[in-house]
């Protein structure tokens, strides 16, 4: 029995939710849960340098096998020693497999058991993912967690088609799993889906569990449900997965849905929103989102969050900021992303520390009011 890649340590769980304190180490670092991942797509946090994600306290990173099997090629990335070394980033990384890229990215797709045909983004080519070939391109970019190959259907999608669907899911995974080459220096992460049924939830998650994954991920979410709709399918799905495991719920980091992912005991989240809605200049701040190119910033020299420590709101001001945006300065999109960035990672520390002081619920109503949340 090797010793798996990553563990997970339970520290303490808050007394009036399901949440969970804890650390998973992993061969780069140890990092506390609950965390947020950046995304780093293209084996780049967009705009930021691994210097300045690892001044805001960020453990670890989210890449795309997608993107980097098209370009630059994994063989390219292993030549450069792995994606920690070609990137220049030696904390976590955790890979997606592709399968839900090739879903939402690609062109005529056409689904069967050995794995889906479709065309690249980028020039049309005609290209073919399995459980297999993504396993292969994830141990040729070495992250420290990687993602097993599954169908993210869309939520609304017929009960017959999810079912179908998460059956050939588990098969692909337990192939996925046979096909890893290195579980002692990488993590291999089954996901759970089954849009919003709850017998196909459990269906999904038995089967993986079966498995013994070193951790879970909950797929086919915040993608088109209601907020109220997906925490219902944590509420019956994070119960499913086994305690001493980390979980992972994918493509989730609006401050609102971080706060009751963890309220449901998830340890992890990634998502594009912080530096995506940063490059056209809209800010998360206490007091909820400032879009900086707003006239009503012209002559506003107070920082952009009077709440926040970081480098921008300690040196720089909001008519600044709206002065790059307006002249489109490359330099107004670094710190509205450095910004965002560090906003997301200090809501997980205010969260982690709410958990430990046993008032997350509290934190969470104050959070809301002061966000906005409340006024929706
Ligand atoms: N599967 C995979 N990656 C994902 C998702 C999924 O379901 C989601 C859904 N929000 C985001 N990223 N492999
Ligand atoms: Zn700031």
């Amino acid at each position: 029995m090797t010793e798996p890649a990553v563990k997970y340590h339970l520290k303490k769980k808050e007394k009036h939710t399901g949440a969970r304190l804890g650390t998973l180490e992993t061969p780069h670092g140890t990092f506390p849960t609950p965390m947020f991942m950046p995304v780093g797509t293209q084996a780049t946090v967009k705009a930021i340098s691994p210097r300045e994600l690892k001044e805001m306290g960020a453990g670890i990173i989210l890449s795309n096998t997608y993107h980097l099997w098209l370009r630059p090629g994994e063989e390219l990335v292993a030549e450069a020693g792995g994606l920690h070394h070609f990137m220049n980033w030696d904390q976590g990384i955790l890979t997606d497999s592709g399968g839900f890229q090739v879903f939402s990215l690609a062109q005529m797709r056409d689904i069967t058991e050995k794995g889906v045909h479709f065309k690249s983004h980028l020039d049309g080519r005609n290209l073919f993912l399995s459980p297999e070939k993504a396993i292969a391109v994830e141990n040729a970019l070495g992250a420290d967690i990687i993602m097993s190959f599954d169908e993210c259907p869309p939520f609304f999608e017929s009960y017959d088609y999810i079912k179908k669907s998460v059956e050939r899911t588990s098969r692909w995974a337990e192939r996925g799993l046979k096909a890893h080459k290195h579980p002692d220096r990488q993590a291999l992460f089954g996901i759970v889906q089954g849009g919003g049924h709850k017998d196909l939830r459990e269906l999904s998650a038995k089967a993986l569990v079966s498995l013994d994954f070193p951790g879970y991920s909950i797929g086919g979410l915040s993608v088109g449900e209601s907020k109220a709709e997906m925490n219902h399918v944590l509420d019956f799905t994070t119960p499913l997965l086994p305690e001493n495991k980390p979980r992972y719920l994918m493509g989730v980091g609006s401050p609102d849905a971080l706060i009751d992912g963890v309220i449901r005991g998830v340890d992890m989240f990634d998502c594009v929103l912080p530096t995506r809605i940063a490059r056209n200049g809209t800010c998360m701040t206490s007091h909820g989102r400032v879009v900086i190119k707003n006239a009503v910033y012209a002559h506003d020299f107070n920082p952009l969050d009077d709440n926040c420590d970081c480098y921008v709101c300690q040196n720089y001001t909001r008519a600044y900021l709206r002065h790059l945006f307006k002249a489109q300065e490359t330099l107004g999109l670094r710190l509205a992303s450095y910004h965002n960035l560090y906003f997301l990672l200090h809501l997980m520390k205010q969260i982690r520390q709410a958990i430990a002081d046993d008032n997350l619920l509290d934190f969470r109503e104050q959070f809301f009011e002061e966000y906005g949340y409340n006024k929706q």
